[in-house]
């Protein structure tokens, strides 16, 4: 009967562990592009310091009338094709996930402005039961996907100043 009622109540306390969570993921190295005035991509680092396994589910923005998770499959002859993630995107804990060129990313539909270099995009995580997170992305329409150069991996270096 104790036994019983120890299961039970532990049930009922581990989810409200799960969502003290909450701030295990942050957001690295973000960056939003469009190569047109009405869409665009953000990419980003997600990194999960919690210990529990957390799905990046959804992305709102006001700067977009959708954004939707979308992967990028290589279909052969040089031809990229994007679909939307069902699912989300997985951030197991303790781990890294990243959103980069020719991969996963946030899809941005139906711009309410053209992406301006310069400017900060403001993005809302939805992380499900490990809560929302707000990260704000600069514009730079101008960088290159990361294989064509090599990157920094250098840690909580200031976002370099926008230079060519
Ligand atoms: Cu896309």
């Amino acid at each position: 009967m104790k036994i019983t009622l120890l299961a039970a109540l532990t049930a009922i306390i581990l989810p409200a562990a799960t969502f003290a969570q909450d701030a295990a993921i942050t957001v690295a190295d973000g960056y939003a592009r469009s190569a047109n005035p009405k869409s665009g991509a953000a990419f980003m680092t997600l990194r999960n310091s919690g210990a529990a396994d957390c799905t990046l589910t959804a992305v709102t923005t006001e700067a977009a009338e959708m954004a939707e998770l979308h992967t990028t499959k290589d279909m052969g002859d040089g031809v990229m094709k994007m679909s939307k993630i069902e699912g989300g995107i997985a951030v197991p804990a303790g781990a890294e996930q990243k959103l980069e060129r020719g991969g996963d990313h946030v899809m941005l539909m139906g711009l309410t402005a053209p992406l301006e270099n310069g400017q900060d995009l403001a993005l809302t995580l939805d992380f499900g039961d490990c809560g929302t997170v707000a990260a704000v992305v600069p514009v730079d329409n101008d960088r290159k996907p990361e294989d064509a150069a090599p990157m920094s991996h250098g840690e909580h270096t200031m976002p370099a100043p926008a230079t060519n």
